[in-house]
């Protein structure tokens, strides 16, 4: 059986102008796992748009296409070109979870939630002659889950190719979050097995990974045996977690010890009435800034993220976020604007006030505001969030922030950081543009390799690394790119 596996672009990523540092980051790694159910003798390809031109001209027998929010469009058009010349098309993914009427509008078959449980199904059915025209997720383990198909990655086209993932979902329940809406109908949460997840580790070459997870330290008896199993192996890793899983005693440490570079920490608001609003209760009552200091004072740098637009926020939210984190040494700050997405309680509250102003499901992309803010305008709230980047990435608040930290070290690390990210940004699309990311790997794991050591132990430390190996590491970040996990 042919197979085509289609990770389609957003449209803002086929345009000319378009960031290709963010698309080039990680590899398809849900299209890859899905591959790992085919039989050996499937003939299967990945192909990801946001780094290759799809063939339109081939003649596949099953086409798989993976459908986010913001590129629900291309997918389709994709989808409808593919059934008209004959294929079957399944798709799935977090869009079509969200609305799976509008999905199956374009496919033979659709998939709701994760597909470790449904996808081998259908193919049993599929090759049996008798596929379903809807599969719903219900049995949630990672328990089978066999390899994921790498083989199929083009690992010189990412500059982070080993990105992992070892668990699915979140403990927590976020309302803007588009967790519980894709777990709906089983378990919101689960590991893999601790084994199985060092075995998968094991099996990435080099030394730099990325845990995708939304919130690694969810399940704190499995991260801290996961560390354990790690330490020794020589890792550098970068990862997302609460500012709670921060302030654990123990954990952190473990973490540090097996390798933890930096962590991509949800904050989203410095208001605890917008934090209720929300439900982010695990976010209430913490001292946010003593998780700064903790990751810090560990050589663990801090991407801080936020989101705007929350009914508190009016419109002096931007400059009082920004001035926080600039004081606190935050190394990167990744801005969101509030987005409701279809399925998320968030979504619903809006949607019964009236207050969403489209469905043009391309801006739902945390860049525009897509619903009616209680307390400034939507193009306050578009204006403000820009105003937070720029603010944040100027040469003076760099400076300001590189002079919270203790050592000259520590000082001259954190400006070359945070400012080889927006400074130098059209060089690093320069190098991508000429296909060589992949050769950016070997200095992002130097680069890592150098923010371990505490700041006592910098002090006796030599001199500085050149500031082009600083700037790699803030592009690993996915910057603008999430409604945080965790
Ligand atoms: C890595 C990542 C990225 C990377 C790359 C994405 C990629 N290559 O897949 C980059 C940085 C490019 C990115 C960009 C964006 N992202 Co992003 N990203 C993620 C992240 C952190 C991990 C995705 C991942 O690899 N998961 C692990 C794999 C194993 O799971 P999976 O991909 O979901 O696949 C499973 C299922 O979905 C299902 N499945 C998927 N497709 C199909 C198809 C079939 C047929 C079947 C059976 C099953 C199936 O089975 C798979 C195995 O279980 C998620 C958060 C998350 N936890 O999902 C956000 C997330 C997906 N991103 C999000 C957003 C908003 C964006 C951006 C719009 C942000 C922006 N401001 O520009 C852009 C645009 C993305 C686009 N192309 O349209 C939202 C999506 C919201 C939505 N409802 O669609 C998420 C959920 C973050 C969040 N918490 O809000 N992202
Ligand atoms: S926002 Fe983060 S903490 Fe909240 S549910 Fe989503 S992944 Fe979990």
């Amino acid at each position: 059986m042919r197979v085509k596996m289609i990770l389609p672009a957003l449209t803002e990523a086929t345009s000319p102008f378009f960031r290709p540092i963010k698309y080039s980051l990680f590899p398809p790694l849900g299209l890859a796992t899905l591959a790992g159910y085919l039989d050996p003798d499937d003939e299967v390809t990945i192909t990801d748009e946001h780094v290759q031109k799809i063939d339109l001209a081939d003649e596949p027998d099953l086409v798989v296409i993976q459908v986010y929010i913001t590129s629900a469009k291309r997918a389709y058009e994709l989808a409808d070109h593919y059934r008209a010349k004959g294929a079957y098309v399944c798709l799935g993914g977090l869009h079509v979870t969200s609305l799976p009427e509008e999905a199956a509008r374009h496919a033979d078959t659709i998939f709701c939630g994760p597909g470790e449980d449904t996808w081998p199904r259908f193919l049993a059915d599929f090759r049996a002659g008798h596929p379903a025209p809807r599969y719903d997720s219900t049995e949630r383990t990672l328990a089978t889950l066999p390899p994921v198909r790498r083989d199929l990655i083009d690992r010189r086209r990412y500059l982070v190719p080993n990105s992992i993932v070892v668990s699915r979902g979140c403990p927590h329940v976020c309302d803007f979050c588009y967790k519980e809406a894709f777990f709906k109908g089983g378990k919101s949460f689960y590991t893999q097995a601790v084994d199985a997840a060092l075995a998968e580790i094991d099996r990435l070459p080099g030394r730099h990974l990325y845990f995708l997870d939304d919130h690694l330290f969810g399940n704190p008896r499995f991260a801290a045996a996961l560390f354990d199993g790690m330490r020794g192996m020589g890792r550098l890793w970068q990862a997302a977690g609460t500012v709670q899983s921060v302030l654990r005693p123990g954990l952190l440490e473990k973490a540090v010890e097996a390798g933890l570079r930096s962590l991509f920490v949800g904050f989203e608001t410095l208001s605890s009435a917008n934090l209720t609003e929300q439900r982010k209760w695990q976010n209430i009552g913490r001292d946010y800034e003593a998780a700064i200091r903790r990751l810090h004072e560990h050589g663990v740098m801090v991407n801080g993220s936020f989101v705007f637009g929350m009914d508190e926020d009016d419109t002096s939210v931007f400059d009082r976020t920004v001035e926080w984190a600039i004081e606190q040494g935050i190394e990167t700050a990744t801005f969101h604007i509030l987005t409701p997405y279809p399925g998320t309680r968030l979504y619903d509250r809006m949607a019964r006030a009236g207050r969403i102003l489209h469905h043009d499901w391309d801006l739902y992309d945390t860049r525009h505001a897509v619903f009616r803010p209680a307390r400034m305008t939507p193009e306050e709230l578009e204006e403000g969030y820009w105003r937070a980047y720029r603010d944040f990435y100027r040469w003076g608040s760099i400076l300001r922030g590189a002079a919270t930290k203790p050592t000259l070290r520590g000082r001259l690390r954190h400006a070359a950081y945070a400012a080889g990210w927006k400074k130098f940004e059209p060089l690093w699309d320069l190098v991508i543009r000429a296909k060589q990311v992949g050769r950016l790997l070997p200095t992002l794991e130097a680069i890592l390799a150098g923010f371990g050591a505490h700041p006592a132990v910098e002090e006796a430390a030599e001199p500085d690394e050149p500031v082009a190996r600083e700037t790699v590491a803030r592009e690993i970040e996915p910057a603008g790119s999430h409604t945080s996990p965790a």
